[in-house]
């Protein structure tokens, strides 16, 4: 994105925040196992938005007074040496539409000045202790008070103004979106019975990476798609598994798709995993059917659940009233997370400045088991993009805790349920791009009937 749009982004962000400096910090190279030997570098997210501008150990200051003033490092030998010549900080700011550029041995004074001066210095709540600790020194304040004196006007209105995807926001999200295409495609010609799981998420990586895109997340690649942030690869896949893939590439711009897909290791759907998988569907699609700013996320959640819940009655898992079953939580027991959360330049978008993002104000999660997980309440907006994830698993520590309270006893069908032990789990997800009148399924289409799946 270009120097105006950035420009254009921080005169909205000052017209909704017009008191005190605003500070954002550029995250640093985390070590990984000693300080040379670093974790891929990621720019923290509000300084992409707000400037695009990928290189550590930088910060973006805007005075009182409506200055904006860039801090970078300059390069000297040893970094020309080891790691390449490096724009100059005026260079890097011009990208970025910034007038005023220093050196970020600079900063220190900078601020020291401004608390001098009495302006508050606003800043986001940091998600890494780094962060603290600089944001701790340079203000002057122990570590452990400064995500207290993190500033909510500014994290709302930032939240509020990233929550609203622009057409440019979209293209980025489709560029990512088309390289997952790609990764299911790869992942669908790799599974056989007989491999290992880490086969296939070898080969969706192959693709990101040829493509010089890295995953946005690490990825889900699972025949125990149950465990619903399974990380472990190395189950070797049988011919009646399910094996549950839930990734997503990034852009070059850093924004994120999230897909969720099951392929059948045999190649075909046996007739309960495609009863299943065709309740978990029914659900998504109801889903996509009724998105809109006429409803809430909340409203999707319930709508999946009720779709869920009728389908599990079909098949003989459920039974009673259904709305009321819904009401008391029962199909959490199959369904036990949320419908879906933001997605954009983060997987789950602005998700480190916590609940503001997802709830409105004066709004707090349930604490039933399932909704409580609920990450996005709050109504939807044209400009908004969501996924949209309903789930059916079958977890055995769950099952038996529920089994043995009897909990919704009255709801649940224990001794069928029982025979899917061992079953997995089915989720299916698309990003969604809510518009002024529904919706529209982001990207080129990834299979997801169940013969374009065994095809
Ligand atoms: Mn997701």
């Amino acid at each position: 994105m270009d120097a105006r749009t950035y420009r254009a982004r921080r005169q909205e962000l000052r017209r909704n925040v017009p008191h005190g400096a605003i500070l954002f910090l550029g995250l640093d190279e985390a070590p990984r196992n000693y300080a040379a030997n670093v974790y891929p570098f990621r720019q923290d997210s509000h300084f992409l938005y707000y400037a695009g501008i990928s290189q550590p150990d930088v910060a973006l200051l805007l005075t009182p007074d409506g200055a904006e003033i860039f801090f970078g490092p300059a390069a000297d030998l040893d970094t020309i040496v080891w790691s390449g010549p490096l724009p100059s900080p005026a260079e890097t700011a011009a990208r970025a539409g910034v007038d005023h550029a220093r050196d970020i041995s600079q900063l220190p004074t900078a601020v020291a000045d401004l608390r001098r001066s009495g302006a508050p210095i606003l800043y986001l709540p940091p998600y890494r202790a780094a962060i603290a600790q600089k944001l701790a020194g340079l203000l002057g304040r122990p570590a452990n008070e400064i995500a207290a004196g993190a500033s909510l006007d500014l994290a709302r209105a930032v939240a509020r103004q990233r929550s609203v995807k622009s057409g440019e926001e979209v293209a980025e999200i489709e560029a990512a979106l088309d390289v997952s295409a790609a990764m299911f495609r790869a992942a669908r010609a790799a599974v056989r019975p007989g491999r290992v799981e880490a086969e296939i998420a070898g080969a969706m990586q192959a693709v990101a990476l040829a493509q010089d895109c890295p995953q946005a997340f690490l990825p889900i690649v699972t025949v125990r798609g149950e465990v619903l942030h399974n990380n472990s690869y190395h189950r070797v896949m049988q011919a009646g598994d399910l094996l549950l893939i839930d990734y997503g590439a990034e852009s070059r711009g850093g924004y994120s798709a999230d897909i969720t897909r099951v392929i059948p290791v045999a190649g075909r759907f046996d007739e309960r995993q495609r009863a299943i998988y065709q309740v978990v569907l029914d659900a998504q699609l109801a889903v996509i059917a009724a998105a809109s700013p006429r409803v809430t996320n909340r409203d999707l959640h319930f709508i999946a659940a009720r779709k869920i819940a009728a389908g599990l009655k079909e098949i003989g898992l459920m039974r009673g009233d259904l709305e009321e079953a819904v009401q008391a939580g029962a199909h959490a027991l199959f369904f036990p997370h949320g419908i879906g959360h933001m997605l954009g330049l983060d997987t789950h978008d602005i998700e480190d400045l916590g609940d503001i993002v997802g709830y409105p104000e004066g709004e707090a999660r349930s604490t039933q088991f399932g909704l409580g997980f609920l990450r996005l309440a709050r109504r939807l907006e044209p400009g908004f993009v969501v996924t949209d994830e309903p789930g059916v698993y079958f977890n055995p520590p769950l099952l038996d805790l529920w089994e043995t309270e009897k909990r919704h006893a009255e709801f649940i069908n224990y001794s069928a349920a029982r025979q899917y032990l061992g079953f997995g789990g089915v989720r299916i997800e698309d990003d969604l791009l809510i518009t002024a009148d529904g919706c529209r399924v982001l990207g080129p289409g990834i299979p997801k009937a169940p013969a374009e799946i065994e095809r």
